[in-house]
């Protein structure tokens, strides 16, 4: 009996000695997930990192025509609907008005309105524009057409002032002001600037082509670029060639050709015959092209090359020498 009781301690104890071995494991091992997910959290093992081998995939690649389309790029809210404005300054002018507001808008959209007027001294022959506190002096300013608000760039929160002015004889200058970050910008062009029939901005160019003279088409953006490489003449009507053929051949309008000219007719090599009679109907000044047409209506081609001195040659010969009545030019 006392061995069964004894055996019988034995086994308690060892079973207490068994589970006190086992028991301290429990408390210490919890930590070590929680450590484990800490560390991990970072930079792996997370089931929602993509499996790298998906990244190869250009399926699951982003579209990269998505990009530009956000909508975070501030759009303009300026209403300008009621632009294109002008502002005639030569009729104020021969009014004997010399100082005088032109427009009043919020010109360069930060909501609060400018006065825009214009001063003209003709002693001095300077025109000076004020914009709110700003203002901008033009020199040689000897006849003041007009001035024209327009927006030339829907995307700029600002809007554009067009002034147009002549430095002397034909010697046409537009000038574009606007406002930015308080402050006048200022950019020029040759040449006038006005609103066509279709309500399109126009610009005129002076070319040396077949004599002094202007041409005009399109122009886009605020450093007014010309929307065609060929400018279009005001070319005499049918009824001019006829009632005013003396006036035409007096003023350059209608040219003589004293010799052959050679020329490009519907894409073929041709020649425009000795004692010719042509108009120009438009220029490229680029690409230093002439076309003209004959009062019986056929159109050419005439291509121009330059001399050392800035002369324009046809067939490597002198343009004034190809027809006896250029006026100006070279
Ligand atoms: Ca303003
Ligand atoms: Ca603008």
């Amino acid at each position: 009996m006392k061995r069964t009781i004894l055996f019988l301690l034995c086994a308690v104890l060892t079973l207490c000695v068994a589970c006190i071995q086992i028991y301290p494991q429990l408390p210490e091992s919890t930590p070590e997930p929680i450590a484990q997910a800490t560390e991990s959290a970072v930079p792996t093992q997370d089931a929602t990192v993509p499996d790298p081998t998906d990244a190869p995939d250009p399926t699951d690649a982003p579209d990269p025509t998505d990009a530009p389309e956000s909508t975070d790029a501030p759009e303009p809210t300026r209403d300008t609907s009621d632009l294109p404005k002008v502002y005639d300054v030569w009729e104020e002018i021969e009014k004997g008005v010399f100082e005088a507001e032109m427009f009043r808008c919020d010109i360069d959209g930060d909501g609060k309105e400018e006065r825009i007027s214009f001063r003209m001294d003709r002693e001095d022959e300077t025109a000076t524009i004020l914009i709110g506190d700003e203002s901008v002096v033009i020199d040689s300013c000897m006849v003041f057409y007009d001035v024209i608000l327009i927006d030339l760039d829907p995307a700029t929160p600002w809007i554009n002032l067009l002034i147009n002015y002549d430095w002397c004889s034909d010697d046409y200058m537009t000038t574009e002001v606007h406002l930015e970050n308080g402050k006048a910008v200022i950019g020029a062009t040759d040449g006038s600037t006005w609103i066509g029939d279709d309500g399109r901005l126009m610009m005129s160019e002076r070319t040396d082509l077949l004599g002094t003279r202007f041409g005009f088409c399109g122009c886009v953006g605020e450093t007014l670029q010309p929307d065609s490489e060929w400018y279009d003449c005001r070319y005499p009507t049918e009824e001019e060639l006829i009632n005013e053929r003396e006036d035409l051949i007096e003023f350059n309008q209608l040219l003589h050709a004293v010799r052959e000219i050679p020329c490009t007719i519907n894409g073929k090599a041709d020649r425009i015959a000795k004692d010719s009679y042509i108009y120009m109907t438009r220029f490229n000044p680029t690409q230093m092209l002439a076309e003209v047409r004959m009062p019986d209506g056929v159109t050419a081609t005439i291509a121009f090359t330059m001399d050392e001195y800035g002369y324009y040659l046809i067939d490597g010969i002198v343009q004034h020498e190809c027809f006896d009545n250029i006026l100006y030019a070279d």
